[in-house]
């Protein structure tokens, strides 16, 4: 086993290589895009726009080491039938019609562009990807298999939107046993006092439900 320590709130954040995946939440044209979910919501996509750099640093750093990279992206399929009601209507009062047209395609619909990952960070072969209908990752999908299989049990979590998906898949791994590490400025909120509370929340009473840090703190240690 391949062990580290980061630099991590509220203490160090100690992991083996073998058993670590990076985890990537939702990075789409819908969250990161002009004319996607996140802005039709009413949102500012500037701050999960301003993710993809470091982001991608940490991505490149995880697959040089090997590390297990899973992606995941929240959208329906084109029917509709997996989207419940008050999803559908929440978005429709909001101006966000989830299947309705865009400019990239269907809003949070499978196999629209809109729906894909940016290029940036684009998943490469080996890499799973993790189709959700919900806001947290392991609500009606496969991932706890895929990483019970590969004997994972530490994430370190990065993607959008900080107070919804991640904070979300973050509570449901932590009730699974996983240990897991968020990296602040890997992840953003579209309001900062989002971001700042999801931090807080996340690390606060000796930890409650995981770690958070720098993205610079992991790097170090990656090397
Ligand atoms: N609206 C918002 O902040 N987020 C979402 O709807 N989905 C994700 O966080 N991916």
């Amino acid at each position: 086993m391949t062990k580290y320590l980061v630099d991590a709130k509220p203490y160090g954040y100690e992991f083996d290589l073998e058993r670590t995946a990076l985890v990537i939440i939702d990075m789409q044209r819908d969250f990161c895009a002009p004319g996607g979910f996140g802005e039709k919501l009413g949102n500012d996509i500037t701050p999960t726009r301003s993710i993809i750099e470091p982001l991608r640093k940490v991505l490149d750093a995880a697959r040089e080491k090997g590390m297990f990279v899973i992606h995941t992206r929240e959208g329906h399929r084109p029917d509709l039938s997996d989207c419940p009601p008050s999803k559908l209507n929440r978005g429709k009062r909001q101006g966000a019609g989830i299947g309705d047209m865009g400019p990239m395609g269907r809003i949070l619909i499978r196999g629209e562009y809109g729906h894909d990952i940016v290029d940036e960070l684009k998943p490469m072969e080996g890499e799973p990807i993790i189709d959700k209908p919900g806001k947290g990752a392991f609500y009606q999908t496969d991932l706890e298999v895929i990483l019970q299989n590969r004997g994972i049990t530490h994430l370190i979590v990065t993607g959008v939107t900080t107070h919804v998906c991640v904070q979300t898949t973050i509570r449901e791994a932590n009730d699974r046993g996983f240990d897991c590490l968020m990296l602040e400025d890997c992840t953003a909120a579209f309001d900062p006092r989002d971001q700042e509370a999801s931090i807080r929340m996340i690390n606060q009473q000796g930890g409650i439900f995981g770690w958070t840090a720098m993205s610079k703190n992991l790097l170090e240690e990656l090397v």
